[in-house]
């Protein structure tokens, strides 16, 4: 009961917060993700900053260093649908061309206005979120 209470919450929560992308959503909403993303200070994320955290993201996940990331190195972050996707060869990982093939793909996914730069409205949409699993 209680259970289903609170999932019906999050679903309107999170209908809401799509469809509405609210109004309140100020740039403090953001600010540790665009104190991390965002070097130049611009207000916005373009490809290169996007590019370089990913890179960065990348390596940290890769500790052994092989150069690739298999499914469990990207656990929470890509499902099996998007790893598959975006790993052409099937040799059961992501090497750094795949991943930032990826992070690309997402990327222009949370850029609906396709202006080259995710703000932070963009950042904090569905497509958003997903963007910023790969990048941190
Ligand atoms: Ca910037
Ligand atoms: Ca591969
Ligand atoms: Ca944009």
């Amino acid at each position: 009961m209680k259970l289903s209470l609170s999932t019906a919450l999050a679903a309107a929560a999170l209908a809401a917060s799509a469809a509405l992308a609210p109004a309140s959503a100020g740039h403090h909403n953001c600010k540790a993700e665009m104190a991390y993303l965002n070097p130049d200070h611009d207000g916005t994320i373009d490809w290169r900053e996007a590019r370089r955290a990913a890179v960065r993201l990348f390596h940290k996940l890769d500790p052994d260093r092989d150069g690739t990331l298999d499914m469990n190195e990207v656990r929470g972050r890509v499902g099996i649908l998007s790893f598959a996707r975006f790993n052409p060869d099937r040799d059961g990982t992501l090497d750094k061309h795949e991943w930032l093939a990826l992070v690309k793909h997402r990327f222009h996914r949370a850029n609906p206005d396709k202006d080259g730069t995710i703000d932070c409205r963009e950042l904090q949409s569905l497509a958003g979120r997903k963007l910023l699993r790969v990048l941190m």
